[in-house]
């Protein structure tokens, strides 16, 4: 069956051609395809266990060596994962724009490998490890000296370095990306569900403050009755073709 020939609106390429600050706010849903599972799709489950019970402080504290299980196992699927052409539309969107930021929610660091710049990495990364007690940091690949999780010198537990639920995120992070969204001109949220907070709230920081704001994803959101522009469908295609208007 022939699918439908996707076309971006023409009032919304006119905005994109002549924007000159634009912010992109991505979720899990854009490395959905690069092979990697959503926090929320299927059930999010790992185990018994629910992604966001694991990926929250409480949940460390409780089972720390579930949750460093947990990341381990990520971590290894994470090693094959590849940026896929929504990740590399976007670094090609950085280098059209004057002033372009890119902030994911994403502790996967795709983006980062697909040569995106200006990444603000709200929630952390996965490819760094912590000391949950003193904050010194640790490389992916740690020797766990027999303890799960390993220990720093100091004897904390080492942890991976993203922000939980139940964690304040970095303020200088935050603040970069609240003055970014404050002064776009175009807003786009690609691939979240917008339900975390408080990433959910920077695009409606930006429509406040008249900035036009495009959301695509496979299914509507919380998020969608803003939207200036909801582009139903996956993140790779939609961004490939705006990639291509800009061109
Ligand atoms: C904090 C890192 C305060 C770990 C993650 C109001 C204000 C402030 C806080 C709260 C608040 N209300 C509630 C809270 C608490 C909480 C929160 O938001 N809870 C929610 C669930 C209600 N927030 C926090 O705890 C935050 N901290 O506010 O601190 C504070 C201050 C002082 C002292 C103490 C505390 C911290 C939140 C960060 C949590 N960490 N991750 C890790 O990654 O392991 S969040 C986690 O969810 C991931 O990072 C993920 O990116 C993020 C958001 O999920 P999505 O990316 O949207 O993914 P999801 O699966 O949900 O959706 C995927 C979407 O993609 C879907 O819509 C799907 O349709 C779509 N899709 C799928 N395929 C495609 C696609 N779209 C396009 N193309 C496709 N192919
Ligand atoms: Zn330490």
């Amino acid at each position: 069956m022939e699918t439908l020939k996707k076309s971006l609106p023409d009032k919304l390429v006119g905005c994109l051609q002549c924007a000159q600050r634009v912010v992109v706010l991505t979720g899990a849903g854009i490395s959905a395809e690069s092979g990697l599972p959503t926090f929320r799709g299927d059930g999010g489950l790992w185990k018994k266990y629910k992604a966001d019970d694991l990926a929250s402080l409480d949940g460390f504290l409780q089972k720390p060596d579930v949750v460093w299980e947990w990341y381990e196992y990520r971590r290894s699927i994470y090693a094959h994962a590849r940026p896929n052409p929504g990740h590399l539309a976007l670094a090609e969107m950085g280098k059209f724009y004057a002033d372009f930021t890119l902030i994911t929610q994403n502790t996967d660091g795709l983006h980062l490998a697909a040569g995106s710049e200006n990444i603000l990495e709200l929630h952390g990364s996965l490819h760094r490890n912590r000391c949950h007690l003193c904050g010194k940091l640790y490389p992916e690949q740690v020797v766990s000296n027999g303890q799960v999780p390993p220990r720093c010198g100091c004897g904390g537990m080492l942890r991976p370095d993203v922000v939980w639920f139940g964690e304040p995120l970095s303020p200088s992070i935050l603040d970069g990306a609240l003055r970014a969204a404050s002064e776009a001109q175009v807003f786009f949220s690609v691939g979240t569900s917008a339900l975390v907070q408080p990433a959910a709230s920077l695009p409606l920081a930006a429509k406040k403050r008249r900035a036009v704001l495009v959301e695509i994803n496979i299914e509507p959101t919380p998020l969608s009755p803003a939207a200036d522009f909801f582009l139903e469908g996956k993140a790779s295609e939609w961004l490939t073709l705006i990639k291509e208007v800009l061109q």
